[in-house]
């Protein structure tokens, strides 16, 4: 093995992969170490067969959850408000798709195929976020979409940016850049309805009433109900527990639901000088609990249009191998003549 000492600190571990590429880590003591000196691991390194498995596991959640999540807001692509607001949710919804493509590929220098993760998805035994399984009945959903649901998503994913898995950590770098902007976007759209008519500015309110709590459900249970958390945040996968994560978003939520003239809807929601955040009421976890077992509100509707997709797509994912098939076929043939005519 070339490389013996663990880099310092992750700010030098990009420059890691150029040596990774001839020298990955040959044995765990060395996996170990990197972690340890908070480094970088890439694909071809030694790893252990549990850090495999949980970050395959939460790769091809995330993935999962930005394929599904497309499906509550386009819901609205054909029935939004103006040709703007058209042509910017529809940007929107393909970002999301491009998410999900850049965290599949991360996901398979792990050695498992997008193909095998599509089907533990659609065999129920793989995850998505809870927060798809809710409905979009009013534009203003779209808004409070934007500025909750991606909101959650950036407070929880920048510190995915500085994850242990290398491709993991670049796939997010972009992926939080685009969610900024839409947070923005959603944020806009809510301003908007909140300084229209009465009319627009309740049903802003009651989309900000319907997501709020879901939102906050998104960075998942309890930290004392989360079995997960303890081996991630060993092999800094995660960087901050749930709880934590929850309390910065929502210390960060106060300030712009009051620019926006919106309430959000926790009469226990208030200002603790002594902790220097937020105290706020409890979540019902039990909601939680049965939309992770398929019975929210619009599970078994978002299951049966991820089956739809994905069956409607067959024939482009056949063209897709025979050209792929055809294309290798031509280079070898190409090769060939190339060494003919030069031997
Ligand atoms: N929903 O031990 P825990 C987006 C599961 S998409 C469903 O705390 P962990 C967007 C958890 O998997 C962004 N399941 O788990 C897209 C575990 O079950 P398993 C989505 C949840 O992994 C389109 C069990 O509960 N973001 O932004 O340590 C349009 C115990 O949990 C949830 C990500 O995927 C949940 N909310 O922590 C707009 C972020 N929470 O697997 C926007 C990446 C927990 O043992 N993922 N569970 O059967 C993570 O950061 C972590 O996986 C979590 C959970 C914080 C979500």
């Amino acid at each position: 093995m070339a490389r013996t000492t663990a880099p310092d600190a992750h700010n030098s571990l990009d420059a890691r992969s150029p040596v990774d590429a001839h020298s990955p880590l040959d044995n765990l003591d060395t996996f170990e170490a990197v972690i340890a000196a908070d480094g970088r691991i890439e694909p071809r390194d030694a790893m252990p067969d549990d850090y495999r498995r949980a970050l395959v596991r939460q790769m091809s959640q995330h993935a999962n959850s930005e394929i599904i999540g497309m499906q509550p807001e386009g819901n609205w692509i054909t029935r939004a408000p103006s040709l703007a607001r058209k042509a910017i949710l529809m940007a929107k919804v393909q970002d999301e798709a491009g998410h999900g493509l850049y965290l599949y590929a991360a996901a398979e220098t792990l050695g498992t195929s997008r193909a095998e993760m599509t089907e533990a998805l659609l065999a129920g035994k793989a995850r998505y976020s809870s927060i798809f399984n809710y409905p979009t009945p009013t534009w203003a959903d779209i808004g409070a979409i934007g500025w909750l649901v991606d909101g959650a998503a950036i407070c929880n994913q920048v510190p995915l940016c500085r994850a242990s898995y290398g491709p993991y950590a670049r796939a997010m770098v972009r992926i939080c850049k685009e969610e900024s902007f839409h947070q923005r976007q959603g944020f806009e759209i809510l301003l908007t309805l909140s300084r229209g008519t009465d009319e627009q500015h309740e049903m802003a309110q009651q989309a900000v009433d319907r997501w709020y709590a879901p939102s906050l459900m998104m960075f998942g249970p309890p930290d004392a109900d989360s079995p997960n958390s303890a081996k991630s945040m060993a092999w800094n996968i995660k960087r901050f527990s749930n709880d934590e994560l929850r309390q910065r978003f929502i210390d960060m939520l106060v300030p712009q639901a009051k620019a926006l003239g919106l309430t959000l809807p926790d009469p226990d929601l208030r200002w603790n000088a002594e902790r220097g955040h937020h105290d706020h009421g409890d979540l019902d976890w039990d909601e939680f609990a049965a939309v992770l077992r398929g019975e929210g509100q619009c599970n078994a509707q978002r299951m049966a249009h991820r089956q739809a997709a994905f069956d409607e797509g067959a024939w482009v994912r056949e063209a897709a191998t025979a050209h792929a098939a055809r294309a290798a076929q031509s280079r070898k043939s190409q090769e060939a003549a190339t060494e003919e005519s030069a031997a």
